[in-house]
């Protein structure tokens, strides 16, 4: 068979372009590859040696397909070749090697996935995420402190991670910290994770999908040393002060009149639960799944129209809705939420 020169072409382009996306240094902050912390270091311990068995057996295997392919062409048309029929030896041993290197595999596979099932002891930080259509929820419940999209943890202390969900199935995953864990309606499963450097940002993502706005349910844990840890969990423990006078005043009079209170919580302001808790809100950097950088542009065209923002379905329930707000009334209530360090 002999393929035109356009439907190689059509094959190979997109090969290479395939290829070529390796190359990506966007995609590194999410790399598996690059274990930061133990948890992930443990799973990388288990990767590299079965890559390495994987990589030994292809390149023998198609190695040995080749050196067949060329050694037995047929020559000419009559050219037919030895008929031989079977190889004990050869058959037990090729069933026998790869069985013995699939118990050898499953063992150190199945030793690693109790081990990472075993809850940490001692000094343990626990977080319980929960999966929102298309955000995630942190609270820290020994502190009894509520954020969103954006997960601080102290180093060198492991953390516990209770994963739940609200709704429908999400999986929790930041790549340099550790393994992949679902959120499932109604249950509870647990993660240990662990960062080795503090004043980084880890990115990570909601990978089972979601819904529309699955790609925009990203996540970022930030790391800290353990003194800008305590220094952090004391900030959020803070009611939020509500200004008495001026736009903010006015802005946080309209927060409740317009009805963003029976959704989000202020704390000691309003008690909202569907949306996030927004009673530090300035002290994060990006707001709705850790779509937007936290600005005054960015919450003004977010208060415009959500849903022209990141595709939700205010409709049926989901995310949040146009509130047909006038621009007097968005300036009033950013002056507000400014306010919300
Ligand atoms: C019907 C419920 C509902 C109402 C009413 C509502 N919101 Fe929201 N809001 C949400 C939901 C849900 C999200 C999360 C959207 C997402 O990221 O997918 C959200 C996100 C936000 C965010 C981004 C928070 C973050 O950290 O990601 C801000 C800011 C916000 N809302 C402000 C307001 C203001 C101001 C009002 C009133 C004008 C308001 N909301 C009214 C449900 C609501
Ligand atoms: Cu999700």
């Amino acid at each position: 068979m002999k393929l035109s020169p356009r439907l190689r072409l059509a094959t190979v382009v997109p090969l290479l372009g395939l290829l070529a996306t390796a190359c990506s240094r966007r995609a590194e902050p999410q790399n598996v590859l690059n274990p930061q912390g133990p948890v992930s270091r443990q799973l990388d311990r288990l990767w590299n040696p079965v890559f390495a068995i994987a990589v030994v057996i292809f390149v023998l295997v198609e190695g040995l397909i080749i050196w067949v392919m060329l050694r037995y062409r047929a020559k000419s048309d009559d050219d037919a070749p030895v008929q031989v029929h079977g190889n004990t030896t050869l058959e037990i041993g090729w069933t026998i090697l790869p069985a013995l290197l699939l118990v050898i595999i499953g063992f150190f596979t199945v030793s690693t996935l109790v081990d990472l099932d075993r809850k940490p002891t001692g000094d343990v930080l626990k977080v319980k995420v929960t999966g929102h259509q298309w955000w995630w929820q942190y609270d820290y419940p020994g502190y009894k402190v509520t954020t969103a999209n954006e997960l601080h943890i102290p180093v060198d202390r492991p953390v516990l991670v209770l994963v739940e969900s609200v709704d429908v199935i999400h999986s929790f995953w930041a790549p340099a910290l550790a393994g992949k864990m679902d959120a499932i309606p109604g249950r509870q499963n647990h993660l240990k994770l662990q960062a080795d450097k503090p004043g980084k940002t880890y990115l990570g993502q909601c990978t089972e999908y979601c819904g529309l706005s699955h790609a925009n349910m990203r996540i970022r844990v930030i790391t800290h040393t353990q003194s800008d840890f305590a220094r952090w969990i004391a900030d959020q423990q803070r009611t939020a002060r509500i200004s008495a006078s001026g736009e903010a005043a006015e802005g946080a009079a309209l927060f409740r009149t317009r009805g963003c209170g029976g959704c989000h919580t202020v704390s000691g302001f309003s008690a909202g639960t569907v949306g996030p808790n927004l009673t530090h809100l300035y002290s994060r950097k990006t707001f709705a799944g850790s779509m937007f950088d936290l600005n005054e542009q960015e919450l003004r065209l977010w208060l415009r129209d959500p849903s022209a923002r990141k595709p939700m379905n205010p409709n049926k329930g989901l995310g949040m809705p146009n509130l047909q707000l006038t621009e007097d009334e968005i300036g009033k209530l950013i002056a507000f939420l400014e306010t919300l360090t």
